[in-house]
C-alpha cells in the first residue's frame, strides 16, 4: 500500500506548543509562591538554577501574543501546584489564583485553548519533606489541588492533562530531580508504591473532572517510546517488549483499563517490588476513564536481551534513553538513528510506529505534548536565529504524524517542545527548544528578550495551512 495518500489533518487540529511552569515562569518563591522539589534541588553543575527561568511570569502576555502571531490554536503549560497551594495542602494563595487567571484569559483573547498540565514534575517541597509520593495524604493533597483548579478555572479550561511523564518520574527521577526514596531500603518497592498512589490520584481527579465539568476533556500525559529489539533473535524481541510494558505500558493500562499490566506485575513480584494495593483501589482505578491519551514523543528505544552473567553497573542515562535490568533486557544504542548534539536519538519513522501501537492498544484520540529538537541555537549579528535543523527534525515528524492519520489513527493535535526557550530538566539553559528564543545564557541574564527563530515564520506556515506546507524557504 502507498505512503503517499495523505490524508488530510482534521480541521479542527490544535496545533500548539509546550512549556512547565518551574521551567520557564521564574518568580520562583516570589508572589506567595512555595518551594517546590525543584527549587530546592541540587542543580547540576554548570547550569541555570530556577529562579528566573524565561521570566514568563513577568513576559506572558508578550509570550502569548507571540503564540497567537505564530496561529496557536492550544498552548501547553502547567499549573505550578506550590503556586496555588504553597504548602501543597491547606491554604491558597490568591495570588497564584489570579496569575494563573491571567494567562487563561489572554490565551482566550486570541482563541488559543488553554491546554493545563496539573502537575509537571514540581511537587511541593513541603509535601516532599513529608514523604512526597510515598505518603497516601500527597495523593489526597493532589484531588484537593485537582479540585481548586476546577473551581476556579473549570469555566474556561476545557483541556486537562493530569501528570506529566509520571514513567519518567519512576524511572529516572533522579536525573530530573524528583526522587525521593530518603531512608528507603527497597528502593524498587517505594518507587512502585510511589507509582500506585499516583496512579490513584490521577484516577481520582479524572473522576472528580468528569464529575465536577462535565464538558471537560482530561487524560494522562506519559513519555511514549516504541522500543525496537536489537535484532531478529527471539530473546531480543521478548526483551525489546518487556521494557516497552515496564516503561510504556504499565502506565496507560493503568490509566485507560485500570489494571495492572500482568508481565510488569511479574517482573515487580520477582524484585520484591509489588505496591500494596488498598480494599478499593482498584475499583477507583477501574472506574476512571481519561477522555484522550496525551503523550510525549522524542524518540524510540532498543534493546536485547541482558544475560546476567554480564551485569554492569549502568553508566549515564536520562529519559530518553533505554535502561537495563539484568537477565530481562538491556538498552541498547541504534546505530540506524542520527542524534542531536545531546545525543538523543532522532527518528520520526518510530513516532509514526508509536502512535499506531498506542492507538491499537487504546483506541482513543491523541495529542501529542511534546516533540522536539534540544540545541545550541545561536543568536546571530543580524539578530536572527537559523535553526534549520529544528525545522527538519519537526517537518520530519509531521510528514510521519500525517502517515499516522493515514493509517488511521484519530489524532487531536500536536504541541511540540517548546513554545519558548526554557530550562531544561539537567542541562541549562542552552539547550533551546523553543520557537521563541529569549535572550539570556546559564548564568548571565542578559535583557530576557523575545525573538523569533526562523522556525517560528514556518511554524507559522505551517499552522496556516492546516499542515499541508511544510516546506521551509
Ligand atoms: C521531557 C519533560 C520536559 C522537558 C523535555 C526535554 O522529559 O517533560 O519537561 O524538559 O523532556 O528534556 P530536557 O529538558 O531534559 O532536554
Amino acid at each position: 500500500m502507498s505512503n503517499l495518500k495523505n490524508k488530510d489533518f482534521p480541521k479542527d487540529f490544535l496545533w500548539g506548543a509546550s512549556t512547565s511552569a518551574y521551567q520557564v515562569e521564574g518568580a520562583s518563591l516570589e508572589y506567595g509562591k512555595g518551594p517546590s522539589v525543584q527549587d530546592v534541588k541540587v542543580i547540576p553543575e554548570g547550569t541555570a538554577d530556577f529562579k528566573v527561568a524565561s521570566d514568563q511570569y513577568h513576559h506572558y502576555k508578550e509570550d502569548i501574543a507571540l503564540m497567537a502571531e505564530m496561529g496557536f490554536k492550544t498552548y501547553r503549560f502547567s499549573i505550578a501546584w506550590s503556586r496555588i497551594i504553597p504548602k501543597g495542602v491547606g491554604e491558597v494563595n490568591p495570588q497564584g489564583i489570579e496569575y494563573y487567571n491571567n494567562v487563561i484569559n489572554e490565551c482566550l483573547k486570541y482563541n488559543i485553548e488553554p491546554l493545563v498540565t496539573m502537575y509537571h514534575f514540581d511537587l511541593p517541597a513541603a509535601l516532599d519533606e513529608n514523604g512526597g509520593w510515598s505518603n497516601p495524604d500527597t495523593a489526597e493533597a493532589f484531588v484537593y489541588f485537582a479540585k481548586v483548579m476546577y473551581e476556579n478555572y473549570g469555566d474556561r479550561v476545557k483541556y486537562w492533562l493530569t501528570i506529566n511523564e509520571q514513567n519518567v518520574m519512576i524511572l529516572m527521577g533522579n536525573i530530573i530531580g524528583t526522587l525521593n526514596v530518603k531512608g528507603i531500603d527497597n528502593v524498587q518497592k517505594a518507587l512502585y508504591q510511589q507509582n500506585h498512589y499516583m496512579m490513584l490520584a490521577q484516577a481520582k481527579a479524572m473522576i472528580l473532572c468528569h464529575e465536577m465539568l462535565p464538558g471537560a476533556k482530561i487524560g494522562p500525559a506519559p513519555n511514549i517510546s516504541a522500543v525496537y529489539p536489537n535484532s531478529n533473535k527471539p530473546e531480543d524481541i521478548a526483551a525489546a517488549n518487556t521494557l516497552s510494558a515496564i516503561r510504556n505500558w504499565m502506565y496507560l493500562d493503568m490509566a485507560v483499563y485500570g489494571v495492572y499490566n500482568a508481565r510488569v506485575w511479574s517482573i515487580l513480584e520477582t524484585m520484591d517490588a509489588t505496591p500494596e494495593i488498598n480494599e478499593g483501589d482498584m475499583e477507583i482505578l477501574k472506574s476512571a476513564k481519561p477522555d484522550f491519551i496525551a503523550f510525549n514523543y522524542y524518540s524510540t528505544g532498543t534493546a536485547e536481551y541482558y544475560p546476567v552473567e554480564e551485569a554492569t553497573a549502568e553508566g549515564k542515562v536520562d529519559q530518553q534513553t533505554a535502561f537495563s535490568l539484568p537477565g530481562v533486557f538491556r538498552g541498547v544504542k541504534n546505530p540506524n538513528l542520527p542524534k542531536t548534539e545531546f545525543g538523543w536519538e532522532i527518528d520520526p519513522i518510530g513516532f509514526r510506529n508509536t502512535l499506531n501501537e498506542v492507538y491499537s492498544r487504546y483506541h482513543l484520540p491523541i495529542i501529542i505534548t511534546e516533540n522536539g529538537l534540544g540545541a545550541y541555537d545561536k543568536l546571530e549579528e543580524d539578530g536572527t536565529i537559523k535553526d534549520d535543523y529544528r525545522i527538519k527534525y519537526l517537518q520530519d515528524h509531521i510528514e510521519q504524524m500525517q502517515l499516522a492519520i493515514n493509517d488511521g489513527v484519530d489524532m487531536m493535535g500536536y504541541c511540540p517542545w517548546s513554545a519558548v526557550d526554557l530550562i531544561s530538566t539537567h542541562e541549562g539553559f542552552d539547550k533551546r527548544y523553543g520557537f521563541i528564543y529569549v535572550n539570556r545564557g546559564n548564568f548571565d541574564l542578559k535583557d530576557l528578550k523575545r525573538i523569533p527563530k526562523k522556525s517560528f515564520y514556518w511554524y507559522k506556515k505551517v499552522i496556516a495551512s492546516n499542515g499541508k506546507d511544510l516546506t521551509n524557504n
